[in-house]
């Protein structure tokens, strides 16, 4: 499928902001995508569709999860705010037939991480967070620190997320865990 009619999935499926927000990360992605050296359209796509999702009812997204064979973790399924990460690479893979397994692990590993992402996996999780029409106090750090070092801007925004997370008393998913302590590891051995 091209980007025009990508493009056109998204504003069928999505609210003008969050069409924008989706629009903003695809620029981003394909900015970082030029900067690693990465697949330019694949990180366009997976940009355009890392929330395609979201704004589907919770009990849709959960008959989704059930109908398909992916084994989904506990704490994702007590998440309703992780459901469009899941959901979003379902929608890509049947309703728009994309196969390539590295976009759509980027699409389902956007909002939680894991650990041993690729590089395009780590561009749209980045690419999410510092988009331009991200305005929170720390966006312009994470995005700047993107373009120095891309373990070390995912070490920071993983932490950052976390921080968030229990303040408010909530679930950490595994993948998280997974994906802060392989960050910390690699920062240990570098000293
Ligand atoms: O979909 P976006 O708003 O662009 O960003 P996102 O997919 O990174 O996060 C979706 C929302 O979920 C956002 O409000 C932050 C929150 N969130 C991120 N990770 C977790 C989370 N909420 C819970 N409960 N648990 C998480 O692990
Ligand atoms: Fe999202
Ligand atoms: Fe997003």
């Amino acid at each position: 499928m091209i980007k025009l009619e990508l493009e056109n999935v998204a504003k069928k499926n999505l609210s003008k902001y969050r069409l924008t927000h989706s629009i903003n990360v695809e620029k981003q992605a394909s900015i970082l995508a030029q900067k690693y050296d990465e697949d330019i359209q694949k990180c366009e796509i997976a940009g355009i569709l890392h929330d395609i999702t979201k704004e589907f009812d919770d009990e849709t997204q959960l008959q989704m999860m059930l109908k398909s064979d992916i084994i989904i973790p506990d704490i994702v399924l007590r998440t309703p705010k992780l459901y469009h990460s899941v959901t979003g690479m379902i929608y890509a893979k049947q309703e728009l037939n994309i196969q390539d397994e590295d976009i759509l692990n980027a699409i389902r590993y956007h909002t939680t991480a894991r650990a041993n992402m690729s590089k395009l996996e780590k561009i749209i999780y980045i690419a999410d967070g510092t988009s331009i029409d991200r305005t929170y106090e720390e966006a312009e750090h994470f995005r700047e620190l993107s373009f120095v070092d891309l373990d070390l801007c995912m070490f920071e925004m993983i932490k950052f997320t976390m921080q968030y997370l229990i303040k408010d008393n909530n679930l950490i998913p595994i993948d998280t865990i997974q994906a802060y302590n392989e960050y910390a590891l690699k920062l240990k051995s570098k000293k």
